[in-house]
């Protein structure tokens, strides 16, 4: 970390620090050298996290991160390009990069710190803002279906697929090691807290309910395949948890 940065921007409760925390650690098992590692974000919360990294990053414009770390790439294959973004970054203005680094299948890791929020600037809805859940911009509930943020990378052809959350810190870090070792675009999406825009407006008064929520609610995809084989029910507010694709399609920018 660069101490010289801290105290950090997040707020107490903030999921950010514990994903930051699962990455840096998957980094360090990886025994990456900072001299060889970027660390590559946009704009949010959550995209403030490369700043606190010792290594080389690259805090760009909102919703470019993952434009940013394909020039990277391109220019330099022989780095490992780590991408730190969040929801609105990542799946709002940014979306359209999202797609396509996926369908190029370029070789970055992307973590997605998704509070389901625009936490930054306030609390607005973002594109996996739940159905009904309140925000600025919401105050009668979302009406808007949210995205699958994992389907959506599956379907664009990410060779490396897994959403934890903020309480699964174990897993969460295995995955994104999983993800850091597969030639390709790795994508994790990590559910992150925040108690600041979106749990005092949903009902988690404090953010350790939000933690709690994450761990009741989670259910493994291998659990979700057998219940849809056997033609039963998945619960409306089950969180899909796990690895969800692991696969070689051809990649960019892998290294030598
Ligand atoms: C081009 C542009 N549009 C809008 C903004 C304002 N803005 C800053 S952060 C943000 C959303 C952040 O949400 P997310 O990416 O989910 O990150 P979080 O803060 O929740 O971690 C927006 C809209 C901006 N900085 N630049
Ligand atoms: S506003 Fe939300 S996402 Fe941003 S630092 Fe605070 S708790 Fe974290």
């Amino acid at each position: 970390m660069r101490a010289d940065r801290l105290p950090h921007i997040f707020c107490s409760g903030c999921g950010n620090g514990t994903v930051l925390n699962c990455t840096l650690n998957a980094v360090d098992q990886m025994g990456w050298k900072k001299e060889e590692t970027v660390f590559v974000s946009g704009i949010g919360c959550s995209s403030r996290a490369p700043g606190y990294i010792l290594a080389d990053s690259l805090h760009t414009t909102h919703g470019r991160a993952l434009a940013f770390a394909t020039g990277i790439k391109m220019a330099k294959p022989e780095l490992h390009v780590v991408v730190l973004t969040g929801d609105g970054d990542l799946a709002a203005i940014g979306g359209n990069h999202f797609i396509h680094a996926c369908r190029r299948n370029i070789d970055l890791s992307v973590v997605c710190m998704n509070n389901m929020i625009y936490g930054m600037t306030g609390g607005q809805v973002s594109p996996t803002t739940p159905r009904t859940a309140l925000s600025t911009t919401t105050p009668y509930g979302s009406a808007e279906p949210a995205f699958d943020l994992c389907e959506l990378a599956i379907a664009a052809g990410a060779n490396y697929v897994s959403r934890w959350t903020s309480f699964h810190v174990k897993e969460l870090t295995r995955a994104i090691l999983a993800g850091l070792r597969i030639p390709g675009l790795s994508f994790i999406e990590a559910l992150s807290q925040c108690p600041t825009n979106f749990g005092k407006r949903n009902k988690f008064r404090q953010a350790m309910d939000q933690v709690e929520y994450f761990k009741t609610h989670g259910i493994l995809i291998e659990k979700v395949q057998r219940l849809r084989e056997e033609g039963k029910d998945i619960p409306p507010d089950a969180i899909v948890l796990g690895e969800m694709i692991r696969r070689n399609r051809p990649a960019m920018g892998v290294r030598k």
